[in-house]
Protein backbone atom coordinates (compact mmCIF):
# COMPACT_ATOMS: atom_id res chain seq x y z
CA UNK A 1 0.00 0.00 0.00
CA UNK A 2 1.51 3.43 -1.09
CA UNK A 3 1.40 6.38 0.80
CA UNK A 4 1.47 9.40 -1.36
CA UNK A 5 2.38 12.78 -0.49
CA UNK A 6 2.28 16.22 -2.81
CA UNK A 7 4.73 18.95 -2.01
CA UNK A 8 4.75 22.12 -4.54
CA UNK A 9 7.26 25.28 -4.76
CA UNK A 10 5.71 28.45 -6.42
CA UNK A 11 9.17 29.96 -7.10
CA UNK A 12 10.22 33.24 -8.99
CA UNK A 13 10.48 31.36 -12.58
CA UNK A 14 8.10 28.10 -12.06
CA UNK A 15 5.71 26.22 -10.47
CA UNK A 16 7.12 22.42 -9.44
CA UNK A 17 5.58 19.76 -7.98
CA UNK A 18 6.86 16.87 -6.59
CA UNK A 19 4.70 13.59 -4.91
CA UNK A 20 6.75 11.29 -2.87
CA UNK A 21 5.42 7.25 -1.01
CA UNK A 22 6.18 7.85 2.24
CA UNK A 23 6.40 3.76 2.38
CA UNK A 24 8.66 2.87 -0.14
CA UNK A 25 10.80 6.23 0.50
CA UNK A 26 11.02 6.90 -3.37
CA UNK A 27 9.93 9.86 -5.08
CA UNK A 28 7.87 9.04 -7.64
CA UNK A 29 6.71 12.44 -9.90
CA UNK A 30 8.16 15.45 -10.35
CA UNK A 31 7.14 18.46 -12.66
CA UNK A 32 7.96 21.88 -13.32
CA UNK A 33 6.26 24.74 -14.99
CA UNK A 34 8.09 27.59 -16.43
CA UNK A 35 5.88 31.36 -16.19
CA UNK A 36 7.71 33.07 -18.73
CA UNK A 37 7.83 30.00 -21.71
CA UNK A 38 4.58 28.34 -20.52
CA UNK A 39 2.25 31.74 -19.59
CA UNK A 40 3.57 33.85 -22.06
CA UNK A 41 0.25 36.41 -22.00
CA UNK A 42 1.51 37.53 -18.67
CA UNK A 43 4.10 39.23 -19.96
CA UNK A 44 6.56 38.11 -17.43
CA UNK A 45 10.36 37.63 -17.76
CA UNK A 46 12.29 35.41 -15.75
CA UNK A 47 8.73 35.45 -13.31
CA UNK A 48 8.22 39.23 -13.10
CA UNK A 49 6.79 41.99 -15.25
CA UNK A 50 9.15 44.94 -17.05
CA UNK A 51 8.90 47.96 -14.89
CA UNK A 52 10.14 51.30 -15.74
CA UNK A 53 11.81 52.00 -12.43
CA UNK A 54 14.14 49.12 -11.90
CA UNK A 55 13.63 48.92 -8.13
CA UNK A 56 10.05 47.98 -8.58
CA UNK A 57 9.19 44.12 -9.00
CA UNK A 58 6.43 42.85 -9.35
CA UNK A 59 4.31 39.66 -10.46
CA UNK A 60 0.58 38.80 -11.40
CA UNK A 61 -0.99 36.64 -8.62
CA UNK A 62 -3.02 35.09 -11.14
CA UNK A 63 -0.23 34.20 -12.91
CA UNK A 64 0.49 31.72 -9.72
CA UNK A 65 -3.26 30.67 -10.16
CA UNK A 66 -3.20 29.72 -13.36
CA UNK A 67 -0.17 27.79 -13.24
CA UNK A 68 -1.07 26.15 -10.54
CA UNK A 69 -4.63 24.81 -12.67
CA UNK A 70 -2.20 23.85 -15.71
CA UNK A 71 0.24 21.68 -13.60
CA UNK A 72 -2.46 19.97 -11.47
CA UNK A 73 -4.46 19.16 -14.46
CA UNK A 74 -1.08 17.78 -16.28
CA UNK A 75 -0.49 15.80 -12.93
CA UNK A 76 -4.04 14.03 -14.08
CA UNK A 77 -2.77 13.58 -17.29
CA UNK A 78 0.20 11.77 -16.06
CA UNK A 79 -1.77 9.06 -14.54
CA UNK A 80 -0.71 10.32 -10.83
CA UNK A 81 -2.81 8.94 -8.67
CA UNK A 82 -4.50 12.17 -6.90
CA UNK A 83 -6.85 10.02 -5.01
CA UNK A 84 -4.27 8.26 -3.36
CA UNK A 85 -2.35 11.93 -1.81
CA UNK A 86 -3.03 11.63 2.09
CA UNK A 87 -1.84 15.36 2.17
CA UNK A 88 -0.35 18.16 0.09
CA UNK A 89 1.43 21.20 0.91
CA UNK A 90 4.25 23.47 -0.37
CA UNK A 91 6.14 26.75 -0.33
CA UNK A 92 7.07 29.28 -1.93
CA UNK A 93 9.29 32.67 -2.93
CA UNK A 94 9.21 34.65 -0.08
CA UNK A 95 8.22 38.03 0.92
CA UNK A 96 5.59 38.23 -2.01
CA UNK A 97 2.37 39.69 -0.68
CA UNK A 98 -1.09 39.27 -2.12
CA UNK A 99 -4.11 42.12 -1.56
CA UNK A 100 -7.81 40.84 -1.81
CA UNK A 101 -11.35 42.09 -1.00
CA UNK A 102 -13.49 40.83 1.18
CA UNK A 103 -15.01 38.79 -1.69
CA UNK A 104 -12.05 36.36 -1.98
CA UNK A 105 -13.55 34.19 0.78
CA UNK A 106 -17.04 34.19 -0.85
CA UNK A 107 -15.53 32.97 -4.60
CA UNK A 108 -13.21 30.72 -2.76
CA UNK A 109 -16.53 28.99 -1.41
CA UNK A 110 -18.97 29.33 -3.98
CA UNK A 111 -16.06 28.72 -6.81
CA UNK A 112 -17.40 25.73 -10.50
CA UNK A 113 -15.19 23.07 -10.76
CA UNK A 114 -15.86 23.35 -14.19
CA UNK A 115 -14.06 26.99 -14.81
CA UNK A 116 -10.38 27.36 -13.67
CA UNK A 117 -9.94 29.20 -10.66
CA UNK A 118 -7.50 31.86 -12.10
CA UNK A 119 -10.84 32.89 -14.24
CA UNK A 120 -12.89 33.01 -10.83
CA UNK A 121 -10.53 34.94 -8.70
CA UNK A 122 -10.04 38.15 -11.51
CA UNK A 123 -12.26 40.68 -9.46
CA UNK A 124 -10.98 39.93 -5.85
CA UNK A 125 -7.85 41.70 -5.97
CA UNK A 126 -6.77 45.27 -4.57
CA UNK A 127 -3.73 45.31 -5.87
CA UNK A 128 -3.81 43.65 -9.37
CA UNK A 129 0.38 43.17 -9.30
CA UNK A 130 2.28 42.00 -6.45
CA UNK A 131 5.39 42.80 -5.25
CA UNK A 132 7.83 39.96 -5.07
CA UNK A 133 11.17 39.58 -2.96
CA UNK A 134 13.30 41.16 -5.81
CA UNK A 135 11.24 44.49 -5.25
CA UNK A 136 13.73 46.95 -3.58
CA UNK A 137 11.57 49.97 -3.45
CA UNK A 138 10.43 51.01 -0.26
CA UNK A 139 13.71 52.08 1.39
CA UNK A 140 12.44 55.39 2.85
CA UNK A 141 9.67 52.94 4.38
CA UNK A 142 12.29 50.86 5.83
CA UNK A 143 14.10 54.02 7.21
CA UNK A 144 10.69 54.91 7.98
CA UNK A 145 10.31 51.52 10.30
CA UNK A 146 14.21 51.53 11.68
CA UNK A 147 13.42 54.85 13.28
CA UNK A 148 9.98 54.05 14.61
CA UNK A 149 11.60 51.08 16.36
CA UNK A 150 14.65 52.01 17.80
CA UNK A 151 17.05 51.66 14.78
CA UNK A 152 18.70 48.45 13.33
CA UNK A 153 19.75 46.70 15.84
CA UNK A 154 16.59 47.07 17.90
CA UNK A 155 14.43 45.70 14.86
CA UNK A 156 16.78 43.03 14.06
CA UNK A 157 16.66 41.49 17.80
CA UNK A 158 12.96 41.64 17.52
CA UNK A 159 11.98 40.65 14.04
CA UNK A 160 15.34 38.40 13.09
CA UNK A 161 16.59 41.11 10.34
CA UNK A 162 16.96 44.40 10.31
CA UNK A 163 14.49 46.89 7.83
CA UNK A 164 14.31 45.23 4.63
CA UNK A 165 13.76 46.64 1.20
CA UNK A 166 12.50 42.92 0.00
CA UNK A 167 10.46 42.42 3.21
CA UNK A 168 6.52 42.76 3.20
CA UNK A 169 6.88 44.87 6.53
CA UNK A 170 8.08 47.81 4.27
CA UNK A 171 6.22 46.71 0.74
CA UNK A 172 2.55 47.29 3.13
CA UNK A 173 3.67 50.22 4.50
CA UNK A 174 4.16 51.64 0.82
CA UNK A 175 0.91 50.05 -0.30
CA UNK A 176 -0.85 51.93 2.51
CA UNK A 177 0.76 54.89 2.20
CA UNK A 178 0.56 55.58 -0.99
CA UNK A 179 -2.95 54.13 -2.15
CA UNK A 180 -4.96 54.44 0.70
CA UNK A 181 -8.07 53.62 -0.41
CA UNK A 182 -7.01 50.52 -2.36
CA UNK A 183 -5.36 49.51 1.13
CA UNK A 184 -8.43 50.02 3.01
CA UNK A 185 -10.69 48.27 0.35
CA UNK A 186 -8.11 45.74 1.36
CA UNK A 187 -9.22 42.95 3.73
CA UNK A 188 -6.66 40.45 3.65
CA UNK A 189 -3.17 40.42 3.28
CA UNK A 190 -1.07 36.96 2.38
CA UNK A 191 2.12 36.08 1.06
CA UNK A 192 2.43 33.90 -1.78
CA UNK A 193 2.80 31.10 0.62
CA UNK A 194 -0.48 31.58 2.33
CA UNK A 195 -2.06 32.73 -0.89
CA UNK A 196 -1.98 28.98 -2.02
CA UNK A 197 -2.36 27.72 1.20
CA UNK A 198 -5.77 29.45 1.17
CA UNK A 199 -6.68 28.21 -2.63
CA UNK A 200 -6.67 24.51 -1.52
CA UNK A 201 -8.09 25.00 2.01
CA UNK A 202 -10.98 27.13 0.24
CA UNK A 203 -10.51 30.02 2.91
CA UNK A 204 -7.82 32.62 3.73
CA UNK A 205 -5.79 30.89 6.18
CA UNK A 206 -3.33 33.10 7.82
CA UNK A 207 0.98 33.26 7.05
CA UNK A 208 2.78 30.17 9.04
CA UNK A 209 6.18 31.51 11.10
CA UNK A 210 8.60 30.54 8.58
CA UNK A 211 7.12 32.89 6.13
CA UNK A 212 5.85 35.79 8.56
CA UNK A 213 9.55 35.89 9.93
CA UNK A 214 10.24 37.48 6.62
CA UNK A 215 8.10 40.34 6.87
CA UNK A 216 9.56 42.47 10.07
CA UNK A 217 6.62 41.67 11.73
CA UNK A 218 6.48 39.15 13.65
CA UNK A 219 8.31 38.97 17.46
CA UNK A 220 10.24 35.93 16.40
CA UNK A 221 10.44 34.82 20.08
CA UNK A 222 7.05 34.61 20.45
CA UNK A 223 5.75 33.74 17.25
CA UNK A 224 3.28 36.68 16.99
CA UNK A 225 2.84 39.58 15.19
CA UNK A 226 4.53 42.54 17.05
CA UNK A 227 2.30 45.38 18.18
CA UNK A 228 4.66 47.93 17.51
CA UNK A 229 6.00 47.07 14.08
CA UNK A 230 2.71 46.74 13.19
CA UNK A 231 1.21 50.17 13.98
CA UNK A 232 4.49 51.89 12.74
CA UNK A 233 3.84 49.96 9.51
CA UNK A 234 0.18 50.84 8.14
CA UNK A 235 -3.01 51.02 10.59
CA UNK A 236 -5.52 47.98 11.21
CA UNK A 237 -3.32 45.50 10.05
CA UNK A 238 -3.77 43.13 12.64
CA UNK A 239 -7.25 43.10 11.16
CA UNK A 240 -6.03 41.62 7.33
CA UNK A 241 -3.07 39.51 8.85
CA UNK A 242 -4.51 36.24 10.57
CA UNK A 243 -2.76 35.14 14.02
CA UNK A 244 1.24 33.44 12.10
CA UNK A 245 0.44 29.51 12.39
CA UNK A 246 2.38 26.72 13.07
CA UNK A 247 3.51 25.17 9.72
CA UNK A 248 2.77 21.57 10.93
CA UNK A 249 -0.91 22.58 11.78
CA UNK A 250 -2.97 20.82 10.00
CA UNK A 251 -5.42 22.91 8.44
CA UNK A 252 -8.52 20.55 7.52
CA UNK A 253 -9.81 18.52 4.19
CA UNK A 254 -8.70 19.65 0.82
CA UNK A 255 -11.51 22.64 -0.93
CA UNK A 256 -14.26 20.22 -3.19
CA UNK A 257 -13.06 22.73 -5.74
CA UNK A 258 -9.81 20.33 -6.10
CA UNK A 259 -10.61 16.95 -5.75
CA UNK A 260 -14.11 17.61 -8.15
CA UNK A 261 -11.37 19.06 -11.20
CA UNK A 262 -8.09 17.46 -10.22
CA UNK A 263 -9.33 14.20 -8.54
CA UNK A 264 -7.75 14.30 -4.79
CA UNK A 265 -9.97 12.30 -2.28
CA UNK A 266 -12.40 14.56 -0.30
CA UNK A 267 -9.73 13.14 3.35
CA UNK A 268 -6.93 15.25 1.82
CA UNK A 269 -5.35 16.91 4.42
CA UNK A 270 -4.10 20.34 3.69
CA UNK A 271 -0.94 22.26 5.70
CA UNK A 272 0.03 25.78 5.56
CA UNK A 273 2.69 26.47 3.28
CA UNK A 274 6.40 27.91 4.25
CA UNK A 275 8.87 29.74 2.60
CA UNK A 276 11.34 28.20 0.27
CA UNK A 277 13.96 28.69 2.03
CA UNK A 278 12.61 26.91 4.88
CA UNK A 279 11.02 24.22 2.96
CA UNK A 280 14.72 23.52 1.58
CA UNK A 281 16.11 23.26 4.87
CA UNK A 282 13.67 20.56 5.54
CA UNK A 283 14.71 19.17 1.80
CA UNK A 284 18.14 19.20 2.13
CA UNK A 285 17.20 17.14 5.40
CA UNK A 286 19.10 19.74 7.57
CA UNK A 287 16.71 18.61 10.49
CA UNK A 288 19.78 19.25 13.13
CA UNK A 289 20.95 22.08 14.29
CA UNK A 290 24.66 22.95 12.75
CA UNK A 291 24.28 21.68 9.06
CA UNK A 292 24.50 24.00 6.29
CA UNK A 293 23.62 24.55 2.84
CA UNK A 294 23.93 26.48 -0.22
CA UNK A 295 20.89 26.86 -2.88
CA UNK A 296 22.47 28.11 -6.29
CA UNK A 297 19.17 29.42 -7.89
CA UNK A 298 17.57 32.98 -9.07
CA UNK A 299 19.05 33.76 -5.40
CA UNK A 300 21.69 32.20 -3.90
CA UNK A 301 21.37 31.27 0.03
CA UNK A 302 22.85 29.75 2.49
CA UNK A 303 21.29 28.61 5.67
CA UNK A 304 21.58 26.71 9.00
CA UNK A 305 20.08 25.54 11.45
CA UNK A 306 20.07 26.78 15.01
CA UNK A 307 18.51 25.00 18.29
CA UNK A 308 18.12 28.72 19.92
CA UNK A 309 18.39 32.09 18.68
CA UNK A 310 22.34 32.80 17.40
CA UNK A 311 24.74 34.17 19.78
CA UNK A 312 25.47 37.26 17.29
CA UNK A 313 22.67 38.38 14.60
CA UNK A 314 24.33 39.66 12.21
CA UNK A 315 23.07 43.05 10.63
CA UNK A 316 23.06 41.28 7.18
CA UNK A 317 21.99 37.69 8.41
CA UNK A 318 18.20 36.66 8.46
CA UNK A 319 17.05 34.76 11.18
CA UNK A 320 13.83 32.80 10.71
CA UNK A 321 11.61 30.36 12.24
CA UNK A 322 12.09 26.85 10.57
CA UNK A 323 9.90 24.25 9.83
CA UNK A 324 10.72 22.08 13.25
CA UNK A 325 10.00 24.69 14.80
CA UNK A 326 14.26 25.91 15.58
CA UNK A 327 15.81 29.01 14.59
CA UNK A 328 17.42 29.22 10.90
CA UNK A 329 19.87 31.82 9.83
CA UNK A 330 19.90 32.93 5.87
CA UNK A 331 21.67 35.42 3.90
CA UNK A 332 20.64 36.01 0.36
CA UNK A 333 22.55 37.14 -2.82
CA UNK A 334 20.41 38.06 -4.89
CA UNK A 335 22.96 38.50 -8.08
CA UNK A 336 22.88 34.56 -8.22
CA UNK A 337 21.93 33.39 -11.25
CA UNK A 338 21.96 36.46 -12.75
CA UNK A 339 25.91 36.78 -12.78
CA UNK A 340 26.54 33.70 -13.79
CA UNK A 341 23.83 33.88 -16.70
CA UNK A 342 25.71 37.46 -17.38
CA UNK A 343 28.89 36.12 -18.07
CA UNK A 344 27.72 32.77 -19.73
CA UNK A 345 25.96 34.89 -22.00
CA UNK A 346 28.43 37.58 -23.14
CA UNK A 347 30.48 34.98 -24.17
CA UNK A 348 27.82 33.13 -25.95
CA UNK A 349 28.78 29.80 -23.96
CA UNK A 350 26.63 26.67 -23.11
CA UNK A 351 26.78 25.62 -19.77
CA UNK A 352 29.47 22.68 -21.09
CA UNK A 353 31.59 25.33 -22.24
CA UNK A 354 31.21 27.99 -18.71
CA UNK A 355 32.38 24.44 -16.99
CA UNK A 356 35.43 23.69 -19.56
CA UNK A 357 36.47 27.08 -19.01
CA UNK A 358 36.44 27.09 -15.19
CA UNK A 359 38.92 23.70 -15.41
CA UNK A 360 40.54 25.16 -17.45
CA UNK A 361 41.68 28.09 -15.08
CA UNK A 362 43.43 27.75 -11.73
CA UNK A 363 42.09 28.91 -8.52
CA UNK A 364 43.11 32.11 -7.15
CA UNK A 365 42.79 32.85 -11.11
CA UNK A 366 46.07 34.09 -11.16
CA UNK A 367 45.47 36.94 -9.29
CA UNK A 368 42.30 38.21 -11.32
CA UNK A 369 38.89 39.10 -9.11
CA UNK A 370 35.59 40.50 -9.52
CA UNK A 371 33.00 41.42 -7.45
CA UNK A 372 30.07 40.76 -9.43
CA UNK A 373 27.24 43.12 -8.76
CA UNK A 374 25.58 42.97 -12.08
CA UNK A 375 22.36 44.36 -10.51
CA UNK A 376 21.30 45.75 -7.06
CA UNK A 377 22.74 43.39 -4.37
CA UNK A 378 20.99 41.80 -1.31
CA UNK A 379 24.30 40.90 0.61
CA UNK A 380 25.92 43.36 0.88
CA UNK A 381 23.53 46.02 0.07
CA UNK A 382 24.52 47.67 -3.28
CA UNK A 383 22.13 49.65 -4.63
CA UNK A 384 22.79 49.75 -7.92
CA UNK A 385 24.22 47.12 -10.17
CA UNK A 386 28.01 47.69 -11.09
CA UNK A 387 30.65 45.03 -11.54
CA UNK A 388 34.01 45.66 -10.43
CA UNK A 389 37.15 44.25 -12.23
CA UNK A 390 40.45 43.61 -10.65
CA UNK A 391 43.52 42.11 -12.70
CA UNK A 392 40.94 41.13 -14.68
CA UNK A 393 40.03 42.32 -18.56
CA UNK A 394 36.55 42.38 -19.59
CA UNK A 395 37.41 40.35 -23.01
CA UNK A 396 38.95 37.54 -20.64
CA UNK A 397 36.60 34.72 -21.65
CA UNK A 398 38.09 31.98 -18.78
CA UNK A 399 39.19 34.60 -16.43
CA UNK A 400 35.21 35.85 -16.32
CA UNK A 401 34.33 32.62 -15.83
CA UNK A 402 36.19 31.54 -13.15
CA UNK A 403 35.74 34.94 -11.43
CA UNK A 404 32.78 35.40 -11.47
CA UNK A 405 32.35 31.42 -9.02
CA UNK A 406 35.01 32.67 -7.00
CA UNK A 407 33.55 36.03 -6.19
CA UNK A 408 30.28 34.50 -5.50
CA UNK A 409 31.90 31.77 -2.97
CA UNK A 410 33.99 33.93 -1.29
CA UNK A 411 31.05 36.36 -0.41
CA UNK A 412 29.26 33.66 0.58
CA UNK A 413 31.37 32.58 2.55
CA UNK A 414 33.12 35.59 4.24
CA UNK A 415 29.29 36.86 5.08
CA UNK A 416 28.60 33.34 6.30
CA UNK A 417 31.69 33.29 9.22
CA UNK A 418 30.56 36.91 9.80
CA UNK A 419 26.78 35.56 10.72
CA UNK A 420 28.24 32.46 12.63
CA UNK A 421 28.29 30.16 10.73
CA UNK A 422 30.99 27.73 10.11
CA UNK A 423 30.05 25.07 7.62
CA UNK A 424 31.71 21.11 8.33
CA UNK A 425 30.23 20.10 5.24
CA UNK A 426 27.73 21.89 2.92
CA UNK A 427 24.82 20.41 1.62
CA UNK A 428 24.12 22.18 -1.90
CA UNK A 429 21.33 22.50 -4.35
CA UNK A 430 19.22 24.59 -6.64
CA UNK A 431 19.88 24.36 -10.71
CA UNK A 432 23.50 25.11 -10.98
CA UNK A 433 24.33 22.37 -8.26
CA UNK A 434 24.48 19.99 -10.93
CA UNK A 435 27.24 21.52 -12.14
CA UNK A 436 30.71 19.82 -10.65
CA UNK A 437 33.09 22.61 -11.57
CA UNK A 438 31.05 25.35 -9.40
CA UNK A 439 30.63 22.89 -6.36
CA UNK A 440 34.65 22.31 -6.33
CA UNK A 441 35.12 26.25 -6.32
CA UNK A 442 33.15 25.69 -3.30
CA UNK A 443 34.06 23.22 -1.63
CA UNK A 444 37.82 25.32 -2.12
CA UNK A 445 36.85 28.51 -0.83
CA UNK A 446 34.87 27.27 1.98
CA UNK A 447 37.51 24.27 2.74
CA UNK A 448 35.13 21.56 3.52
CA UNK A 449 33.35 18.93 1.81
CA UNK A 450 30.50 19.50 -0.73
CA UNK A 451 27.39 16.82 -1.08
CA UNK A 452 24.43 17.05 -3.35
CA UNK A 453 21.19 14.86 -2.74
CA UNK A 454 20.51 12.00 -4.81
CA UNK A 455 17.03 12.68 -5.35
CA UNK A 456 16.35 16.08 -6.86
CA UNK A 457 17.75 19.27 -6.80
CA UNK A 458 14.36 21.04 -6.01
CA UNK A 459 14.49 20.68 -2.00
CA UNK A 460 11.55 23.48 -1.62
CA UNK A 461 8.83 20.93 -3.18
CA UNK A 462 10.70 18.21 -1.71
CA UNK A 463 10.68 19.81 1.75
CA UNK A 464 7.12 20.73 1.19
CA UNK A 465 6.00 17.13 0.79
CA UNK A 466 8.51 15.89 3.65
CA UNK A 467 6.44 18.32 5.79
CA UNK A 468 3.00 16.94 4.82
CA UNK A 469 4.88 13.55 6.07
CA UNK A 470 5.76 14.60 9.51
CA UNK A 471 2.57 16.00 10.10
CA UNK A 472 0.71 12.97 9.02
CA UNK A 473 3.11 9.53 9.64
CA UNK A 474 4.08 9.07 13.61
CA UNK A 475 7.93 9.47 13.12
CA UNK A 476 10.53 11.83 13.88
CA UNK A 477 12.49 14.24 11.54
CA UNK A 478 15.03 12.67 10.88
CA UNK A 479 13.71 9.28 10.15
CA UNK A 480 11.00 11.33 8.09
CA UNK A 481 13.71 13.12 6.25
CA UNK A 482 16.37 10.33 5.53
CA UNK A 483 14.95 8.22 3.16
CA UNK A 484 14.82 10.89 1.04
CA UNK A 485 17.52 13.04 1.36
CA UNK A 486 20.42 10.90 0.88
CA UNK A 487 23.57 12.17 -0.61
CA UNK A 488 25.25 11.04 -3.56
CA UNK A 489 28.33 9.65 -1.20
CA UNK A 490 30.20 8.93 -4.70
CA UNK A 491 30.36 12.24 -6.08
CA UNK A 492 30.75 14.26 -2.77
CA UNK A 493 32.95 16.93 -3.80
CA UNK A 494 36.09 17.55 -1.56
CA UNK A 495 38.37 20.98 -1.24
CA UNK A 496 42.01 20.58 -2.20
CA UNK A 497 43.97 21.73 0.67
CA UNK A 498 46.37 23.65 -1.56
CA UNK A 499 43.68 25.86 -3.50
CA UNK A 500 42.12 26.13 0.04
CA UNK A 501 45.15 28.04 1.51
CA UNK A 502 45.20 30.15 -1.94
CA UNK A 503 41.76 31.34 -1.05
CA UNK A 504 42.38 32.00 2.85
CA UNK A 505 44.22 34.76 1.45
CA UNK A 506 42.15 35.93 -1.59
CA UNK A 507 39.14 36.09 0.67
CA UNK A 508 40.77 38.61 2.86
CA UNK A 509 41.70 40.48 -0.05
CA UNK A 510 38.22 40.03 -1.39
CA UNK A 511 36.47 41.67 1.88
CA UNK A 512 38.79 44.42 2.18
CA UNK A 513 37.97 45.54 -1.65
CA UNK A 514 34.20 45.27 -0.86
CA UNK A 515 34.64 47.36 2.09
CA UNK A 516 36.20 49.43 -0.04
CA UNK A 517 34.16 49.83 -3.16
CA UNK A 518 31.13 49.61 -0.49
CA UNK A 519 31.83 53.40 0.91
C1 LIG B 1 15.12 35.12 0.76
C2 LIG B 1 14.75 35.62 -0.58
C3 LIG B 1 14.82 34.72 -1.75
C4 LIG B 1 13.46 34.22 -2.14
C5 LIG B 1 13.61 33.44 -3.45
O1 LIG B 1 15.09 36.09 1.74
O2 LIG B 1 14.36 36.75 -0.73
O3 LIG B 1 15.68 33.63 -1.52
O4 LIG B 1 12.89 33.45 -1.13
O5 LIG B 1 12.51 32.72 -3.76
Amino acid sequence: MSRYYLGLDSSTQSLSAIVIDAESGQLVYEKSLNYSSELPDYGVTDGFLPNATPSVVHAPPLMWVEALDQLLTQMKADHVPMNEIVAVTGSAQQHGSVYVTAGFDELLKNCNPQTPLHKQLQTCFTRNTSPIWMDSSTTEQCAAMAKALGGDTKVNQITGSIAVERFSGAQIKKFADTQPDAYDNTSAIMLVSSFMASLFSGRHVGIDFTDASGMNLLDIRNKQWHAGALSCCADHLQAKLKPALNPQKLLGTIAPFFSQRYGFNSACQVLPWCGDNPSSLIGLGLVEPGMTAISLGTSDTLFGLFEDLPKSMSLWAHTFIAPTLDYMSLLCFKNGALARESIRQQFQLTWEQFSARLDATVPGNKGAMMLPWFDSEIVPKVEKGRVHRFSLPSTEIAANCRAVIEAQMMAMSNHATAAGLEPSSIRATGGASQNTAILQIMANVFGCPVDVLQTTSNSAALGAALRAVFAIENKSWIETVQPFTKVQQASRVLPDMDAVKIYQAMKKLYAEREASCLL
